[in-house]
């Protein structure tokens, strides 16, 4: 159980204190400046697709209010930013590079490391330049090699000046999510594609790795999403059974290529009949297994998993839209999601800190190849209130973040080498497939006129990071925050 009082011990110095965000979710101007579609417009742009026919075209307009957003994070006493490049800004179609995508994120870590502020970039948050897709998107070997192109001219232009590289995002989201249950972009419900695209962006993030670290890029990582698997029966082998699916599909088919250079034996097995070992070529697994210096963990619940039918309507895997979407989990499709009565946030996902700590620490002693440890992504969605002062009272959701970051403690605590947390997002946006129903923001976005208001669970974040910066002194008072429009 979480302590009322969040302690500041455990922390290592320098640990970095940051929060994320990522392009397509919050930049808009989506045909601005030479920027064509990438999958999310497309398929935003279809209806069902998206709840209330939302899209990201404006989102929450960073790419023009870029600065008083750097602005709020130095208010917020943020140590980084995690952010992502849009490859459809900086190659649209995905043909030659278009100066000004890049020019936009130039001027984006200049005013971070103004503001005395760390960039983190992520190369790749599901905004695949639709003219890839066109050519068979991630499904097709070729956009593998097209990806590490698009890292050498990110790293050509920012390289002087950024340290941490993330080559991808959540694979598991823009592969088996994307290609497989058809709730993402680009919305394809075919298993094969869905494994083929696993295949595919393991390679993809191993050629970048391998050109980055050329380049002379000194921090290399991957973040992955990651969830403890729990049988609710740990007695019945069908839920055990079941349990190991959904663990080889979300955790281990991602981190053992990456971490081992192996596929696990067993996933290679399940897979089989979805044409996973086709799909290796000679070379593959030891590029894909290129040495990196930091795993990015976003977690945000559980998973306790069934082998057995189940009409709790618990599931917290439904997307937004309203298509009828397939299962992700490739031969897997009869695994259920059952509930275990514990409070859930608006996204109807469990809220179980001590998850984290057992997710840390199982990853800690399971893999002695693992390299340093950040939480790159951890929060909440719930329904947000302005309250008539202007303040956004999310007792809910600070509650969330600080157990979390105890969770966090206790875990470095037990030997996890964890040395930052990123919380997820820094501003409202635009929450994929849920469009703009789902507030994870620390500053709360007014989507009529962009008016930006830090929220309590923003300032309480403050606080602790300044209080552990500061040696475990009492947290100091950061001022409310009014509105900025
Ligand atoms: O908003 C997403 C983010 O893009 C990836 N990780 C999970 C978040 C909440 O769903």
């Amino acid at each position: 159980m979480m302590k009322n009082t969040p302690t500041t011990d455990n922390f290592p110095p320098g640990f970095i204190w940051g929060s994320a965000t990522a392009a397509a979710q919050v930049e808009g101007a989506a045909w601005e400046d030479g920027k064509e579609d990438s999958v999310w417009d497309a398929f935003a742009r279809i209806p069902g697709n998206v709840l209330n026919g939302d899209t990201p075209a404006t989102a929450v307009d960073h790419y023009h209010r870029m600065p008083q957003d750097v602005a709020l994070m130095k208010q917020l006493g943020l140590d980084s930013y995690r952010f992502s490049t849009s490859w459809a800004r900086i190659r649209p179609g995905g043909r030659d590079v278009n100066p000004k995508g890049l020019e936009f994120y130039s001027r984006l870590v200049d005013e971070l490391l103004e503001a005395g502020i760390l960039p983190w970039l992520t190369l790749y948050h599901w905004d695949l330049p639709q003219g890839l897709e066109d050519a068979g998107g991630w499904a097709n070997r070729d956009t593998a090699y097209r990806f590490a192109e698009y890292a050498q001219d990110v790293y050509a232009a920012l390289g002087d000046r950024v340290r941490h590289w993330t080559t991808f995002n959540e694979p598991f989201c823009s592969s088996l999510l994307g290609y497989g249950s058809g709730v993402h972009a680009p919305g394809r419900q075919d298993p094969r594609a869905a494994v083929a695209a696993v295949h595919h962006q393991h390679l993809a993030h191993g050629m970048a790795v391998t050109e980055l670290r050329e380049l002379g890029a000194e921090q290399i990582g991957i973040t992955l999403n990651l969830s403890n698997s729990i049988p609710r029966d740990p007695a019945d082998p069908v839920d055990r059974e079941a349990a190991r699916l959904f663990d080889s599909l979300q955790n281990r088919i991602f981190l053992e290529p990456v971490l081992r250079g192996a596929y696990p034996e067993d996933s290679l097995k399940d897979l089989e009949p979805f044409g996973l070992h086709d799909l290796i070529r000679p070379g593959d697994m030891e590029t894909i297994g290129a040495p990196i210096d930091f795993l990015g963990v976003n977690h945000y619940h559980d998973d306790l998993i069934s082998g057995h039918p189940d009409t709790s309507g618990a599931d917290g895997h439904g997307g937004g839209g309203a298509r009828p979407k397939a299962s992700p989990w490739v031969g897997a499709e009869h695994i259920t999601f059952p509930s275990r009565g514990l409070p859930r946030t608006a996204m109807n996902w469990e809220v179980n800190p001590d998850g984290l700590r057992k997710l840390l620490v199982r990853l800690s002693q399971e893999y002695p190849e693992l390299p340093p440890l950040y939480i790159t992504e951890n929060g909440a969605a719930y329904d947000d209130v302005v309250s008539g002062e202007g303040t956004v009272p999310d007792a809910d959701r600070t509650r969330f973040i600080l157990d979390h970051v105890q969770a966090v403690s206790a875990a470095i605590e037990q030997g996890a080498d964890v040395r930052g947390y990123f919380v997820w997002s820094l501003l409202d946006n635009f929450e994929w497939s849920w469009g703009y129903e789902k507030r994870f923001g620390i500053i709360h976005v007014d989507y009529q006129t962009q008016v930006r208001t830090i929220k309590d669970s923003g300032l309480a974040y403050s606080r602790f990071a300044a209080a552990v910066r500061n040696g475990n002194s009492p947290a100091p008072e950061v001022p409310a925050a009014a509105p900025v429009g």
